[in-house]
């Protein structure tokens, strides 16, 4: 196996052809490997073997040319895995209802990998998870089909991190952490890797690997809902939390910036965090951080609704019966990703409460609300903002003109201060400060 490796003589299957497994299936081909690219989705096999990619960070002419090496074969059949000498699941893992990992889609490709994978495998698990999953559910199925880990099977955790639109961090140039269930896969899986990606970190167990990932993203998530809780916070001061974080960003050291805003999206920060305090308590730990994070970044949507009502309440107007725009409905900028949207749950909670709401955002111009019905977003024409009582701004994308927007719309929420100082006559509200200052009747 090991030989194959550095000889490039190896076949690589991906399963799971999303924004993890796509890009990685595209590396391996422009290293020089025989690479297959298998997705029970058949409708995005044919999409990718006619060279339409549904993948931002992968062009179609980056995809055709990868076709055209006849290097890379597409196939919605599992029967393809016996070809693989390595296999490298990127499914996704979320949450179920109860807020608890969905293994699903992990173990519905092990299930496919125990059937057809040939004599001697070697198999990497990218999806984010709990610490153990890699021995769990990698290994024990392969065992009990009477492959002997060392000899014939091989496995190891290596965590995705792709963050979809960056134009630094891409799959070839981001340091990847990779971890094996015995000492041969943590070997295989640094050669293998290495033969694609500039900088491989390696550690000593797959689980090391796996909780690498959960800290990354827990991290984030505590200290988005601090900087959270520290905005809620300073509006009960009247102290400008913008400027406050821009003056504690000054410190060159020990300080690490984050911005409030109206909650948290994606299929990461949300979610992470969770399959962390889910494994902490088979181990009877209770994580307060994760919870008490979890909480606060989930209420954010709502406070930002009672902002609304604030700021429509200055003009005399209450959330019932205005009209509400909410501009920018993806979970971040410059994303057409609506997973766990802020966005999303404003607008639900708008609804709630008996406004009638509409949406701009040219990067995802449609959602299917709770009732099941498809919203669509308004045109972008600016003086049509003009026309709503409040005009909430939610993801600023960089399509939009901020200027246009401040310019036309009567009273703005601005949730992330994309105005910042755009305008010196205040007539947007966020937080209690800036509220003050809104031209209204008996308010100044
Ligand atoms: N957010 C804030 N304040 C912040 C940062 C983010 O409110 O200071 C919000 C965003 O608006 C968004 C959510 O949190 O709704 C998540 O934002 P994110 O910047 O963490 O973006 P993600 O979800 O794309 O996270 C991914 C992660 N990458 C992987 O898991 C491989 C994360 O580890 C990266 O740090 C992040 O991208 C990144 O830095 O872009």
């Amino acid at each position: 196996m090991k030989t194959k490796f550095l000889n490039k003589e190896a076949k690589i299957a991906v399963i799971g052809l999303g924004y993890v497994g796509l890009p990685l299936a595209v590396a391996f081909v422009q290293k020089g490997f025989q690479t297959i690219g298998y997705d029970t989705r058949a409708k995005k096999v044919q999409s990718l073997v006619a060279g339409v990619s549904d993948i931002a960070d992968i062009s179609n002419q980056t995809l055709q040319a990868c076709l055209d090496t006849n290097a890379f074969e597409l196939s919605a059949s599992p029967e393809i895995l016996h070809e693989a000498d390595a296999i490298i699941i990127c499914v996704p893992t979320p949450l179920t209802e109860a807020m608890e990992p969905d293994m699903s889609f992990i173990r519905s490709a092990m299930q496919d990998i125990s059937t057809y994978a040939k004599e001697e495998v070697f198999v990497s698990l990218e999806s984010t998870t709990y610490p153990g999953t890699t021995r769990e559910l990698i290994c024990a199925p392969m065992l009990e089909k009477g492959y002997t880990l060392g000899q014939n099977f091989f496995a190891c955790y290596s965590p995705e991190r792709v963050d979809p639109g960056n134009k630094q961090f891409q799959t070839l140039n981001t340091p990847k952490v990779v971890g094996g269930v015995d000492a041969m896969s943590k070997e295989l899986g640094e050669i293998l890797y290495g033969q694609v990606i500039d900088t491989i970190v390696p550690v000593n167990s797959a689980e090391v690997a796996e909780m690498s990932k959960l800290l990354e993203n827990t991290f984030r998530s505590i200290n988005i809902a601090f900087i959270n809780e520290m905005a809620l916070l300073a509006e009960k001061m009247e102290i400008d939390i913008w400027e406050t974080i821009e003056a504690a960003s000054s410190k060159p050291f020990g300080f690490m910036k984050f911005t409030p805003g109206p909650g948290i999206g994606g299929h990461c920060i949300p979610l992470d965090p969770m399959y962390l305090s889910w494994k902490a308590k088979s181990k009877n730990f209770y994580s307060r951080f994760i919870e008490l994070a979890h909480e606060t970044n989930h209420l954010m949507p709502e406070k930002m609704v009672d902002h609304a009502a604030e700021a429509l309440n200055l003009h005399q107007k209450s959330i019932n019966g205005s009209k509400i725009l909410l501009v920018g409905m993806a979970y971040k900028e410059n994303s057409n990703d609506l997973r766990e949207s802020p966005g999303l749950h404003m607008y639900e909670q708008l609804v709630l409460r008996g406004a009638d709401v509409s949406f701009c955002d040219p990067e995802a111009p449609t959602f299917r609300d709770a009732d099941g019905n498809m919203q669509h977003s308004i045109p972008l024409n600016y003086q049509a903002f003009a026309l709503y009582d409040l005009v909430v701004i939610v993801t600023p994308h960089k399509v939009f003109d901020l200027k246009q927007i401040g310019t036309e719309s009567p009273l703005i929420l601005d949730t992330k201060n994309a105005l910042k100082d755009m305008f010196q006559e205040k007539k947007w509200a966020y937080g209690k400060v800036q509220m003050k200052q809104v031209t209204a009747k008996g308010v100044k």
